[in-house]
C-alpha cells in the first residue's frame, strides 16, 4: 500500500482525536484516576486509559493499513512490510493526566522508511491539535504556526523535563542550576510532545530534555522542525534519547553550546 503523507496525516489526526475523546472522557468521569501499574520506577505510572487508548489507536490504524509497523509506548512494537511505521504515545504527560492537569497529549507519527513524514499532537483537554507533514509547514487547528523571533538566550523562555530515575533527576537538576541564570525563565510542563509544539507555536523559545523515547519525540519533533525550529541533539547528533533540543534559530547555537559545556547529554 502506497504511503501518501497527507493520507497518513489524515488517518493519524482522525485516530488521535478519537483516542483523545476516550481518555478525556475517562478522566472526567472520575475524581481520582487509578494507577494501573508502574514501569521504570514507582513514579513512572501507567493508567488503564493509556492502555485503552493505545489499543484503540492500534485497532484503527491496522484496520486502515493492516501491513504497517507499529511502535507504542505501552504495548511494544509490531514489524510491518510497507515501510510505514506508526510511532505512538497514547498519553504523553501521563502524570499530568493522573493528577488532572490539562497538559497531556495523544501523539501519533508516521515514519516512512525511517523518516518521520507526518505527525499529529492532540491535547484532549484544550482541544488543540498540531499537525505537520514533511515539507508542508506546521499547523495548529488549521492555522500556520512559526517559532518565536527570540535572538538571545538571556531572553529565552526555555522548557525542560526530568526523568523518572532519582539519580538522573539529580544530574538534570545540576544542569538546570546553570541554565536558570542564563535564560529568561524555565517552564516544566510535563509533556514533551506539547513542549515541542509550544516551541513550534512560539509559546516557548526552546526546549531540551534528556531521556525522551521515540514516541515522545517523533510527532512533536517534526512539528517543531516544520515550524522553523532547530531540532537536534548535542555534538552534532540528531535529537534522541541522549538529548533532544528544539529551539528557535536565534537561540539554538547558544543553548547548544551551554548544554554541551554542561554535559547535559550525559549522566
Ligand atoms: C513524559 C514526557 C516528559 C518527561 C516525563 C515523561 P510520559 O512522558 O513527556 O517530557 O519529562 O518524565 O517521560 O511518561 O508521560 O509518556
Amino acid at each position: 500500500m502506497t504511503a501518501d503523507a497527507a493520507e497518513l496525516l489524515a488517518l493519524a489526526e482522525k485516530t488521535a482525536r478519537e483516542a483523545g475523546d476516550l481518555v478525556r472522557d475517562r478522566r472526567e468521569a472520575v475524581e481520582r484516576m487509578a494507577v494501573a501499574g508502574t514501569k521504570s520506577t514507582p513514579t513512572d505510572v501507567v493508567t488503564e486509559s493509556d492502555t485503552a487508548a493505545e489499543a484503540l489507536i492500534r485497532t484503527r490504524l491496522f484496520a486502515a493499513r493492516p501491513d504497517d509497523g507499529f511502535l507504542g509506548e505501552e504495548d511494544g512494537s509490531v514489524a510491518g512490510t510497507t515501510g510505514v511505521d506508526w510511532v505512538v504515545d497514547p498519553i504523553d504527560g501521563t502524570v499530568n493526566y493522573l493528577y488532572g492537569l490539562p497538559q497531556y497529549a495523544v501523539s501519533i507519527a508516521a515514519q516512512v522508511d525511517g523518516v518521520v513524514r507526518a505527525g499529529v499532537v492532540h491535547n484532549p483537554a484544550s482541544g488543540e491539535t498540531w499537525t505537520a507533514v514533511l515539507g508542508g509547514g506546521a499547523w495548529l487547528d488549521g492555522r500556520p504556526v512559526r517559532v518565536s523571533a527570540c535572538s538571545s538566550l538571556s531572553l529565552a523562555l526555555v522548557g525542560t523535563g526530568f526523568g523518572y530515575d532519582a539519580g538522573r533527576r539529580a544530574r538534570q537538576a545540576a544542569v538546570l542550576l546553570e541554565v536558570v541564570p542564563a535564560v529568561r525563565d524555565i517552564r516544566r510542563a510535563g509533556a514533551a510532545a506539547l513542549d515541542l509544539c509550544a516551541v513550534a507555536s512560539g509559546r516557548l523559545d526552546a526546549y531540551y530534555e534528556r531521556g525522551l523515547n521515540p514516541w515522545d519525540l517523533a510527532a512533536g519533533g517534526l512539528i517543531a522542525a516544520e515550524a522553523g525550529a532547530v531540532v537536534s541533539g548535542l555534538r552534532g547528533a540528531p535529537a534522541g534519547n541522549d538529548l533532544a533540543l528544539a529551539a528557535t534559530p536565534g537561540v539554538a547555537g547558544e543553548l547548544t553550546a551551554l548544554l554541551e559545556r554542561l554535559g547535559a547529554d550525559r549522566d
